[in-house]
Order: structure tokens, then sequence, then C-alpha cells
């Protein structure tokens, strides 16, 4: 995504010959914001840099968000040359333009770096002084972006800097992500569409925040005096497992009680209704050839200069918030116009006791 001097904005589009997921997603904010008349966008590829060149010099960018990825860690090791590709070297192309637009003293430039580059941490918490031990080609991909990019600070005075992000979910994230694999199938069993879902590894903790307050933090970050690299995580880490906790209870189905071992570990639902159904089950499908057991940052320096508040979206919050999405859009598919409502709704409206609605009514 690309400011311009007129606040006018500018994003890059991969031409795809049908429809997918993520030009959905992607017209949906678009609409929702209302930012389809103030954003252009454009078709491009990470992969073609004299076309990234020309948009650059046509559009004449005063800011510039490189969030452009292959950001699947797993996949990346079924697709590790494109995923170097789109990660690694799009950086580059794109820093590249920027100076042969003549824009390198004009043009603020951020570079999505990612927890992910800490791998096998060297620190017990993360901050901007850890060093990097990657264990994915995503990891060793965006470890080169992040090094070029402060490359081109040194090399030609660039405002150019990195935002090392921890894990940002939403109702917006992917549907490979563990999060939103989670809160889709939660809604999914909740409504009776599916029994159970598959995972990998329960015991890989991740530091997992809200995505809206991290774009705050992006944004702050390319005002600032002078160009640095900021964390931006909540200092708090929770294990896959506890997200699958935290999610069934969110969809109102009580707690889960783990049983077994390895892969044959399963989590069965425990309230009276539902006792004994289980509800999740592991395949060596999901695990990864070399994992990131754990991460967790250390937000001060954002929280000191940005003014970020690693506490804006409590972990639960977080999780039934995604929980809750899921379920009004499958209630949405199943019966167009369903009334959803969440606790904290019902308290503050005058609305009528569940039993008096006519349509169904989920709850969390
Ligand atoms: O949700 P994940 O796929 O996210 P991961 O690998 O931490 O990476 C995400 O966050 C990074 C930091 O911001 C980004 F750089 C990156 O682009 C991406 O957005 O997996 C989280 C954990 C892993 O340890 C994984 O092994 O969940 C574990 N996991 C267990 N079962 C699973 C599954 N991951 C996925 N995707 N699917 C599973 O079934």
């Amino acid at each position: 995504m690309i400011h311009t001097q007129f606040r006018r904005d500018a994003g890059l589009i991969r031409r795809v010959s049908s429809t997918s997921a993520s030009q959905e997603r992607l017209a949906r904010v678009l609409a929702t914001h209302d930012c389809g008349s103030r954003c252009q966008l454009h078709h491009g590829d990470m992969c073609d840099p004299c076309c990234l060149a020309r948009l650059v010099a046509h559009i004449r960018p005063d800011e510039m968000y490189n969030l452009a990825a292959q950001s699947h860690v797993g996949v990346s090791f079924e697709i590790p040359a494109y995923t170097t590709e789109v990660n690694g070297a799009g950086a580059l192309h794109l820093l590249e333009a920027i100076r042969l637009a003549g824009l390198q003293h004009s043009c603020r430039f951020y570079q999505a770096s990612t927890s992910e580059m800490f791998g096998k941490v060297l620190e017990p918490v993360q901050s901007e002084r850890t060093a990097f031990n990657p264990r994915s080609p995503y990891a060793c991909a965006k470890l080169f972006a992040h090094t070029i990019t402060k490359n081109y600070r040194d090399a030609y005075g660039m405002y150019a800097v990195c935002g090392l992000l921890f894990n940002h979910e939403s109702p917006r994230r992917g549907e490979l992500f563990v999060t939103r694999k989670i809160s889709l199938a939660v809604a999914a069993i909740a409504a009776g569409f599916e029994d159970c879902m598959v995972l990998g590894n329960l015991d890989a903790t991740r530091d997992w925040g809200h995505a809206r307050d991290y774009v705050v933090a992006m944004h702050a970050m390319l005002q600032q005096p002078t160009p640095e690299d900021f964390v931006v995580a909540t200092g708090e880490t929770r294990s896959v497992r506890a997200f699958v906790e935290a999610a069934f209870h969110a969809g109102g189905m009580g707690s889960v009680l783990w049983q077994g071992t390895g892969l044959d570990e399963v989590a069965v639902l425990q309230a009276p209704h539902t006792a004994g159904r289980v509800v999740v089950r592991l395949s060596a499908e999901f695990t990864r050839p070399s994992e990131v057991d754990a991460l967790i940052g250390d937000p001060r320096k954002a929280v000191a200069t940005l003014g970020f508040n690693p506490r804006a979206t409590p972990f639960e919050q977080l999780v039934a918030e995604m929980v809750h999405a899921d379920m009004v859009r499958l209630a949405e598919m199943r019966a167009p116009g369903l009334v959803i409502s969440t606790p904290e709704q019902r308290a503050t409206s005058s609305a009528p006791a569940e039993e008096d609605h006519e349509m169904p009514i989920f709850t969390i």
C-alpha cells in the first residue's frame, strides 16, 4: 500500500483469472471503509521489478508500506524459491524503484519484518536487540528483506524502517492460519456443520495481538523524526492449545479436556449435553519440518516512542471477536438476516429476550 502527498492511496493487486478469496476480502475492506474512491489499485507483481519501478515512478508516493508476502510459514517449505522471490527480492525491487525514481529522500518506506526471524530463539524475550535465528524459507527471505532495508537506510540515507511485528490476528485473518482455522472450526462445530477440527503442533506458543492495534503502530513508525526499527508485540504468550480452549469457551461450548499423547491426542467437550464429543484431532500434515517453538516480544520501545498500547485488545477479547465474527458469517450463510448477539450487546439492548425472537439467535 502506498500513500501519496495528495492523500490518495494506491495499492498493488496481482492479476488472477478467477476471483480469489483475498480479492473478495480486499473488495470488502474497500467497501466497508468507503476507500474505493480514494484508493486506486494497480496490477503488479512483486516478482516483476520493471513493473514496480514503472508504478513507483508514476505514483510518486510519499509513504510506502511493503506488506506483500507469501505469508504462510508452513507453505514456504513447499514453495521456497517463490517465497524468497516475493518476500526477499520483492522488498529490494521496491527500494530500488524508489531510488530509481529519485524519491530516496522524500518517500518513507515501511518493511513488514516478522517475529518469525527470531526462529529458534536466542533470548527468552525478543527485542530489537535480539539476534535472529530463522527456521523456515519464509523467515530466511524476510531476514534478507529486513537487512536490505537497513542497508538502504545506511547506504542512501533513506527513511526506511522495519516493523518486527509478532503475530497479529483479526476476523479478516486468512483461513489457513491457526487462529482463524480454530475460530472458523469452532463456529462450524457450534452450528452443527462440522464435528471436529484437525491441527498440528498444539504446544507452540505465540505472542498474539490484534491487527488493528498493530496497524496504528506501523503508521506511527513512518511519522518519527528519525528512521528506526520497532518490535510490536503484547508481551504475553499463549499456546495453540490455549487458543483452542479460549475459542470453545467463546463459542459457548464450555471447556475441553485433552486426552491421549502425541498425534493421538484429542480434545473432548465437557458440557453435559455434549460431553465426550471429540472436537480436536491432530495430524502430521499440519506440522512443520522445523518449528518455531516459542515467541514473546518486548514492546517497550514501541510503547515509549510510538505510544503503542500492548493491552488495547486482551487475548480473550481477540479470540471472542474472531469466533463471534465466524459465527455471524456462518449464520448469515445459512439464513441471511439471522440475528446474532453477544452477552454484552444483549445486556445493553432493549430487545426482547432470546426466546421472544422469531428468528434463531446464536450467542457467545
Ligand atoms: O498461524 P500460523 O500459521 O502462524 P505463524 O507460523 O506463527 O506465522 C504468522 O505470524 C508471523 C508473525 O507475525 C508472520 F510473519 C507470518 O506471515 C504468519 O502471519 O502458526 C502458528 C503456530 C505454528 O507454531 C504452527 O505450527 O500454530 C501451529 N499450528 C498448529 N496447528 C498450526 C496448525 N498452524 C497452522 N497454520 N495450521 C494448523 O493446523
